[in-house]
């Protein structure tokens, strides 16, 4: 009897052995036949640097894992895009979401204090500050929201008033009609600062502004010279730097988990790659942006800023959701890189 205990075991044991093997083998020729289509949309206009990094990006991640992850990008809102592009990803399509992190502040309330107005004075202080376990733990909270974060720094820039008339004051935006992006941390920043937030899609606003249907936007200079607002009728920028304009990738959690490792870890890293090449080149290309800004009639206004920082002040309380003192956290951050 014992004998045939043994036997038995021995060929449960055998088996199992097989089974292991079998799938580890099944897994590696998962990898090997794996093979992934993402979406990834977002608004920016083919001119824009934003565009341009996505499609290299996604090119090379395509080269390095030889064909298995196919990111196909789609510029311009042609797929949904702003809030309801990230509601794609909290669905868990196979879609990735590039947005600013005021649109992942409705699932991670800190990601507003992190895109508030007027807290970053360098592209390099909000870098910095997004490698701070401060943020890792705002990242890791969306990841338990449904959305992994692949990047938060694809910066495009400071943004800044542009309207018709010179703005130099809060006072001289009363009554002024400004297009802002539609998420909250936009709106209010834009109320705040005076004038009368006016929440269109990217796609409307020229046309907005040729119509008076508004007064004027707010967007950075690589914006202005990238999707051509210098050719309307708004041509005094102030020089407000209200918002860092920055752009985060986003994808599903549970997609991101069902990515064999090796085409995980060569995503991120070309994600990693593609925001650090574009922060150093928009960083080079920004004295030249405005001075071809300025060969087009654009004219750039100082500003107020203490009254501006002044009329932005009520923005740093917190709002529902957040954790308390995130705002004393970032500003202490902050503050030791200014030491
Ligand atoms: O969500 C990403 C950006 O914050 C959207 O900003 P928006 O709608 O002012 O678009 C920026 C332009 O450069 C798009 O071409």
């Amino acid at each position: 009897m014992h004998k045939k205990r043994l036997l038995t075991v021995i060929s449960i044991l055998l088996l199992s052995t097989v089974a292991i093997f079998a799938n580890g083998e099944q897994e590696a020729g998962d990898a090997s036949d794996y093979k992934l289509v993402l979406k990834l949309s977002h608004v920016f206009s083919p001119a824009e640097q934003l565009t341009i990094s996505m499609d290299e990006v996604a090119a090379s991640i395509l080269e390095k894992t030889n064909g298995a992850i196919e990111i196909q990008t789609f510029p311009q809102a042609q797929l949904p895009a702003y809030k309801e592009g990230v509601e794609q990803v909290v669905r868990g399509a196979n879609f990735i979401s590039v947005e600013d992190p005021s649109f992942i502040g409705d699932y991670v309330a800190d990601f507003k204090a992190l895109y508030a107005p007027m807290l970053y004075q360098s592209f390099d202080e909000y870098v910095e500050l997004t490698q701070k376990k401060l943020v890792q733990d705002m990242m890791a909270k969306a990841e338990e929201q449904g959305i992994k974060i692949l990047a938060l720094d694809y910066i495009y820039g400071f943004r800044n008033i542009i309207t018709d008339k010179v703005v130099k004051t809060p006072a001289d935006l009363a009554g002024v009609k400004l297009r802002t992006p539609g998420s909250k941390s936009y709106i209010d920043t834009i109320s705040a600062m005076g004038a009368i937030a006016t929440p269109l899609p990217w796609g409307e606003t020229l046309s907005a502004v040729q119509q008076g249907v508004v007064d004027g936007l707010e967007g950075s200079e690589f914006t202005n010279l990238g999707t051509k607002v210098y050719e309307s009728r708004v041509k005094n920028v102030a020089n407000t730097h209200h918002i860092l304009g920055t752009c985060g990738v986003y994808i599903s959690s549970d997609v991101w988990a069902s990515i064999p490792a090796e085409y995980q870890q060569i995503i991120q890293n070309e994600f990693t790659k593609g925001a650090k090449d574009m922060v150093s080149l928009l960083k080079s290309q920004h004295g030249g942006v405005v001075k071809e800004l300025e060969s087009y009639g654009v004219k750039f206004n100082d500003v107020d800023g203490a009254a501006f920082r002044e009329a932005l002040a009520p923005l740093y309380a917190e709002q529902e959701g957040m954790t308390p003192g995130i705002f004393e956290s970032i500003f202490s951050e902050l503050d030791s890189m200014r030491q």
